[in-house]
């Protein structure tokens, strides 16, 4: 199988905007206000974004991708791998399935796998990044989506949030579990569960605290020098500190810290982490 016969496809709150090597395309997302939508696409300026919102005090909400949107990222090939976020709190992945039944209705000729990743960013990049390099490695489509299916279940997500406001108002939590991220100084950790719906663990005052229970929380869920992907929300200092306590403990880890996109930025909040590792 050559990459260059497959496409692979994801929406935006995997936070990837190209993947090396491979025919790749993200359907946006949307950041909407009462007097501004943001897409969630290369172009958007996220700095922006989040300075306008923390401006904003009306309503805010977001939207998934529709089956069109993901009919054009799927494009012209022949084979589609697809990843999308967890169908627990968003409706994306139910958008990609009605449009690869679109796509196969008129191209019955052609393969198109759906993953629900039941989580978000860096865990997303993952399975992304795994798939790939199993095709690259001489496997099929078959094969590689069935290695990517298997990978995902030794995959997890970590978070540490400042606040949840964004997420309690969008109902993708409680209130009352909101509540304990809104106390000033208090960072609260969790992950995604294996219903891709967020799991609360921990919560912890002040950030270095908060870093050292992420790390011990990984460890305890299964890492041992794997892969791991940070995603933060401006906040690159904590991305770096929780990546030095991986590295004095696993220094041949492979670890990548990168800025959230829209979506991610806007339920991370200011200061936000998102881990993503190999279990
Ligand atoms: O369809 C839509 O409008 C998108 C809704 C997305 C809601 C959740 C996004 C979460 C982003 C926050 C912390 C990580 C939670 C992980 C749980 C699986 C990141």
């Amino acid at each position: 199988m050559n990459l260059s016969e497959i496409k692979i496809v994801t929406d935006s709150s995997s936070d990837m905007l190209c993947l090396e090597r491979a025919n790749f395309s993200a359907a946006p997302l949307k950041i909407i206000t009462a007097q501004q939508e943001f897409v969630d696409d290369a172009a958007l300026d996220v700095a922006d974004m989040v300075t306008t919102l923390a401006g904003y005090h009306g309503r805010s909400s977001t939207a998934c991708p529709g089956p069109g949107d993901w009919l054009n990222a799927f494009a012209d090939a022949k084979y589609v791998f697809c990843v999308t976020i967890t169908s627990n709190l968003s409706g994306s992945y139910n958008a990609a399935c009605a449009a690869r039944d679109q796509y196969l209705q008129d191209h019955p000729d052609r393969q198109v796998y759906i993953l629900d990743s039941l989580s978000v960013g860096p865990e997303m990049q993952l399975i992304l990044i795994h798939f790939r390099n199993a095709i690259a490695d001489g496997a099929s489509f078959e094969e590689a989506c069935a290695a990517a299916d298997a990978y995902r279940q030794n995959t997890g997500l970590l978070f540490m949030l400042s606040s949840m406001r964004n997420l309690a108002n969008n109902g993708r939590v409680k209130p009352i579990v909101a509540k304990a991220a809104g106390i000033l100084g208090i960072r609260a950790i969790g992950k995604a569960s294996d219903q891709g719906t967020l799991e609360m663990l921990d919560k912890s005052r002040g950030e270095k605290k908060a870093l050292q229970t992420m790390y011990s929380r990984m460890t305890q869920l299964g890492y041992h020098g794997g892969r791991v992907r940070i995603g933060h929300c401006d906040n690159e200092a904590a991305a770096m500190a929780l990546r030095a306590l991986i590295c004095a403990n696993y220094p041949a880890a492979k670890i990548d810290c990168y800025p959230c996109r829209g979506l991610c930025s806007f339920y991370a909040e200011a200061g936000g982490l998102l881990l993503g590792f190999e279990k």
